[in-house]
């Protein structure tokens, strides 16, 4: 096995698809080259491994504090400044250590508190923590970083990473477009699409509310409304833009807001509402203001909860005195979105993992570049399973993200919406299964006489599905 394949530790058991593909990948291996063999064999130890997921954006987006808040502990680096300079896979393992991975793939512990990275690729920490059971979370350097876009290093690292979770901010910029495709090198050529990315608007607690039309001056309208048209620019690459305040899922789920922080809130909460309001309007009123919290814990408070989250929890304690820090923590928690963002990356990312990651590998093994007649008879066989029809639904929305298909905008959101689940169903079983079994009728005309190959082959998944999904409704 590879040198450079890490040695995070594997908990839970391989899915059926992965275990189809890791079966396939074993048949072909004795038929190739020792430089192919080793391909398969790395193959073959990322799919025993749980979910690989990126955390990419731009510099200062949030990044590094979504991944303290995914993991519930504070192990990245976060900073104003461009902070993060090394791509860091999170990986469950014991002992708890961070190991430098060198260019050459050789690999040294870290010294704790040592940052000497000398000639590192990237780094990989070990963590005894739940969560990383059933993902690997990969912190990376800013896209637009100084060199980063272009840096064959991160690419490096990052490849083979399986899902993405997109970070945005406010702006969907031309360059944020192309941040997207960036990854699309960094996963060996895997795009990014519905299947395996989820976007976040992040920082939605610094949106001006005024700023963004309809939102009738409420910040949560306003994050939800940009978050929406965020997801009409980036097209059929996401299902959806998630409102987050990373800084307050940070700091709930990372367990650092306690009760002393609740005291100085307390004390703010004592300031005259004029004085208060004025003091809470930004970063150096705050800092500035005579008053009887000592600066370092206005500095903290800042830094835990952002001039929203110290508002928020202010006014709750005006209006309710007796809030605790448990109240306080699940009001913040509850502003900051992570569940939703949570239940999405479940849906979305978790449990399709099996899925997701077989697909990822029949890619992988599709590039080898020898044996092509093999392994395309080999993927084909696996494929015509019925139980790999959700493979398939992948590689059509996949197919459709990339935005090279011709068909009619409403049909390719049916079937994006279709493959990711993304409506909840209507109406009584019975006319759910009505609704069904029409559109698979539908789809499979449509596949026999009113498309070219792309087209029909997007079609006949389609028609499958919904037989499917009637099947389910009918049994
Ligand atoms: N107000 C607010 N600040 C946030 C939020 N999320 C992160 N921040 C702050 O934004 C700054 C940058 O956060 P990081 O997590 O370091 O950003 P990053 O994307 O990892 O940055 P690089 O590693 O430099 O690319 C830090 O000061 C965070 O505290 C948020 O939702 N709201
Ligand atoms: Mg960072």
């Amino acid at each position: 096995m590879s040198p450079r394949c890490g040695n995070i530790n594997r908990v839970s058991t391989p899915g059926p698809l992965s275990a189809a593909v890791a079966q396939a990948c074993r048949g072909i291996r004795p038929q190739l080259s020792p430089p192919g063999a080793e391909a398969v064999d790395q193959l073959l130890h990322q799919l025993a491994q749980p979910l690989r997921v990126a955390v990419v954006g731009r510099v200062s987006s949030g990044k590094s504090t979504l991944v303290n808040a995914l993991i519930g502990r504070r192990v990245a680096a976060t900073d104003v400044g461009e902070c993060t300079r090394l791509p860091t896979r999170y990986g469950y393992g014991a002992p708890e250590r961070t190991e430098v991975v060198l260019t050459d793939g050789s690999r040294r512990v870290l010294s704790p508190g040592s940052e000497d990275y000398t000639g590192a690729n990237h780094l990989e920490t070990y963590l005894a923590n739940e969560v990383l059971r059933d993902m690997i979370v990969v912190d990376t350097p800013g896209l637009g970083a100084v060199g980063a876009e272009q840096d064959p290093v991160s690419r490096t690292a990052i490849a083979g990473a399986e899902a993405v979770i997109y970070v945005l901010t406010q702006l969907v910029r031309q360059d944020d477009q192309d941040a997207l495709s960036a990854f699309t090198a960094a996963t060996d050529g895997r795009p990014a699409g519905p299947v395996n990315a989820v976007a976040v608007l992040n920082k939605a607690d610094t949106i001006p509310a005024d700023s963004v039309p309809g939102s009738g001056g409420d910040q949560r309208s306003a994050a939800r409304l940009l978050a929406q048209r965020q997801r009409l620019a980036l097209g059929p690459r996401v299902t959806e833009v998630v409102p987050l305040i990373g800084l307050l899922a940070e700091t709930t789920e990372t367990g650092m807001f306690t009760a002393a922080d609740v005291d100085a809130l307390r004390r703010l909460a004592a300031v005259p509402p004029a004085d208060r309001d004025t003091m809470l309007l930004a970063a150096d009123l705050l800092l500035g203001w005579e008053c009887d919290l000592p600066v370092p814990d206005r500095e903290r408070l800042l830094e835990l909860l952002d001039l929203h989250g110290i508002r928020l929890a202010v006014d709750s304690l005006v209006d309710n005195p007796q809030c605790t820090v448990g109240d306080l923590r699940r009001i913040l928690a509850e502003a900051s979105g992570f569940g939703e963002l949570r239940a999405r990356l479940t849906e979305g990312l978790w449990s399709r993992s099996d899925a997701i990651k077989a697909a990822a590998a029949l890619d992988a093994l599709a590039a080898i570049p020898e044996q092509q007649h093999l392994i395309w008879d080999t993927i084909e066989l696996l494929l015509a399973r019925p139980e790999a029809h959700q493979l398939r639904m992948m590689e059509i929305l996949t197919l459709i993200a990339s935005g090279g298909v011709d068909m009619p905008a409403d049909l390719l959101d049916e079937v994006v919406r279709l493959g990711m689940n993304a409506d909840p169903p209507t109406g009584s079983r019975e006319q759910q299964a009505a609704y069904a079994l029409e559109r698979a009728g539908w789809w499979r005309s449509y596949s026999a006489f009113g498309a070219g190959p792309v087209q029909s082959r997007i079609a006949h998944v389609a028609h499958r599905a919904y037989f499917l999904r009637w099947q389910g409704l009918t049994r």
